[in-house]
């Protein structure tokens, strides 16, 4: 079974905060990528897709956006707005991120280099995946 969940990273303060991540120290896999997704429109919803294999943190470093998470089992909403705090999502779950702030930056750390054929961009194909796992 696959899993997401919240994880709080340090906060150092002394004239503001800093909040350090180290790879399989405060998050559970090695760092392949980097990227980060702003300037989204409150209207918008990305996403919608999950991922077979991979494994990421998704941290809001400025602003707040939702998440919605999906597996066959359960749906869950999670707000990020605060940058100590990250998602982490491992793959084959359903993701969808909305209600970006104006001044939203969602960070994402990757555990591999970008693929598309890890996406699985369509909901029924990704049901069916879940199915031959007998989830
Ligand atoms: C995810 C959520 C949280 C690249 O060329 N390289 C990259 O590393 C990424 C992530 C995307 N792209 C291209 C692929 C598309 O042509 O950028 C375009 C937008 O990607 P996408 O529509 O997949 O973006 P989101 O916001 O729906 O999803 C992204 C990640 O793709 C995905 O892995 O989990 O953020």
């Amino acid at each position: 079974m696959t899993s997401c969940s919240i994880f709080k990273f340090k906060s150092i303060n002394g004239n503001g905060k800093l909040t350090p991540i180290e790879a399989n120290k405060d998050i559970p896999f090695d760092i392949k990528r980097v990227y980060y997704i702003y300037g989204v429109k409150n209207d918008v919803t990305r996403g919608f897709h999950a991922h077979k294999n991979l494994k990421q943190m998704l941290i809001c470093v400025s602003g707040r956006v939702k998440i919605k998470t999906r597996t066959i089992k359960e749906e869950k909403v999670f707000q990020l707005d605060n940058p100590n705090i990250g998602l982490y999502l491992e793959g084959m779950i359903w993701r969808e991120m909305y209600e970006f702030s104006p001044n939203a930056v969602l960070l994402v750390l990757a555990s591999e280099y970008y693929d598309e054929n890890d996406y699985i961009r369509d909901y029924n194909n990704y049901i069916k995946e879940c199915r031959k796992c007998n989830w």
